[in-house]
């Protein structure tokens, strides 16, 4: 059983969640226009993730008799002026989305919502690693700075991610 506003709350993660993957393969979308494939993989794999994590929503609420409402999905940015700037995106992006699911942490602590919070607690861990794997991307995107061979090895490296 949640409550009303729990599950307002939780609607709204789960949009954030399919907002992130939308605005995500964008993301690759626009590392494969510049043929960085390898960016593209790292970022389709975020993608998914993020699918995986709405999804996580969608069973949540439904599993405490709640009712999933879909909202409308932004349209995404297309354009980038380099893979730095994207990855800078998804930093701030994931620190957004951090700040969301410790509000909603918050609001759950506040009701006394131990089942929500319980459920919350692997978002809050997760985001620990998401904001790190970010941070990880656009530190090494910066020491390299203009060196195309650098460039090119680290969108080797991106696509190792599974
Ligand atoms: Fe990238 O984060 Fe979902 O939760």
């Amino acid at each position: 059983m949640i409550s009303p506003k729990i599950q307002d709350l939780l609607n709204a993660q789960l949009n954030r969640e399919y907002s992130s993957s939308y605005a995500y393969l964008a993301m690759a979308a626009y590392a494969e226009s510049v043929s960085l494939v390898g960016f593209a993989s790292w970022l389709r794999v975020q993608h998914r993730e993020e699918l995986e994590h709405a999804l996580k929503f969608y069973e949540y609420i439904h599993a405490q008799n709640g009712r999933v409402t879909l909202a409308a999905i932004a349209q995404p940015r297309a354009e980038y002026q380099s893979i730095v700037e994207v990855f800078e995106k998804v930093l701030e992006h994931e620190k957004y989305i951090t700040r969301s699911i410790h509000e909603l942490y918050g609001a759950a602590e506040a009701e006394k919502d131990y089942a929500t919070k319980t459920f919350l607690g692997w978002f809050v861990s997760e985001q620990v690693e998401e904001e790190a794997a970010a941070q990880l991307m656009v530190d090494r995107l910066g020491m390299i700075g203009d060196s195309k061979g650098s460039l090119l090895y680290l969108d080797k490296e991106a696509k190792k991610r599974e």
